[in-house]
């Protein structure tokens, strides 16, 4: 009698876990994450001279936070079936733009607008597309501009696009979609219906409150 290890008896009843264990070795080649972490390096870098230029001009610290993640197998998997699409490596690499992932975090919504006019300059770095859902925030409420770039990365004498997620947004949005994220995001829409109402409320407070203080700002300026 065969006897089958506990995951494999798993992967059995849940074909989804066999792609996604497929997918999650080739994330992991070494080779692949240090392209990654090569092409992550190379935009970090170019957001600290942003950093510096603006922060030299204005006298006040721009960039309040820059983070990055490279997207997990899982959540991988979720977006390729969300978008109908077969949960494979190459699927993965074609159909999403998020695989890199950079945020950027402010404390003006202005700084937001700088910060994006400043990376589109970047001779090296070309725009995909640009989605503002500050100014069309998306159903839930959330807010933030993004910035699909490619960055061509040299690596052992050959060139090879890299597809970065650039997410700029204030201190108080980012606050918003990590309450979102903790309680609302990816869950079970029956559960959430009141949780979704209220922070659909605290987006549009969210938004009046980045209004008000750079209204303050500017005033203080003018002092
Ligand atoms: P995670 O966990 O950040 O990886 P596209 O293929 O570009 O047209 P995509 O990527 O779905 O479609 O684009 P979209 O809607 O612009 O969302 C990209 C990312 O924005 C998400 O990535 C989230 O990080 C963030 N985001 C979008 N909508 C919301 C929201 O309602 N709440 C919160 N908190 N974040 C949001 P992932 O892959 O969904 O998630």
């Amino acid at each position: 009698m065969y006897r089958f290890h506990k995951n494999e008896l798993q992967r059995r009843k849940n074909p989804k876990i066999t792609y996604t264990a497929r997918l999650n070795r080739r994330l992991y080649e070494p080779e692949f994450l240090l392209k990654k972490e090569w092409a992550i390096a190379n935009i970090e870098f170019k957001l600290k001279m942003i950093d510096l230029k603006l922060s030299r001009k204005y006298g006040r610290k721009v960039m309040q936070k820059v983070e990055h993640r490279i997207k997990k197998a899982d959540s991988i998997a979720r977006k390729l079936m969300k978008k109908g699409c077969k949960i494979t490596f190459e699927n993965a690499l074609n159909r999403l733009n998020d695989i890199i992932g950079i945020r950027v975090v402010c404390l003006y919504s202005d700084d937001v607008y700088q910060i994006a006019e400043l990376l589109k300059r970047e001779k090296d770095l070309s725009l995909i597309k640009e989605k503002d859902y500050i100014k069309n925030p998306k159903k839930s409420g959330y807010q933030s501009l993004h910035l699909i770039m490619d960055f061509p990365l040299v690596y052992n004498e050959t060139t090879e696009q890299q597809r970065i997620e650039i997410q700029i947004r204030t201190v108080a949005m980012d606050f918003w979609a990590g309450v979102d994220n903790h309680i609302c995001y990816k869950k079970n829409p029956a559960e959430i219906k009141k949780a979704e109402a209220d922070l659909k409320t605290y987006s549009a407070v969210i938004s009046n409150m980045d209004r008000q203080m750079l209204e303050l700002r500017k005033k203080v300026e003018k002092m």
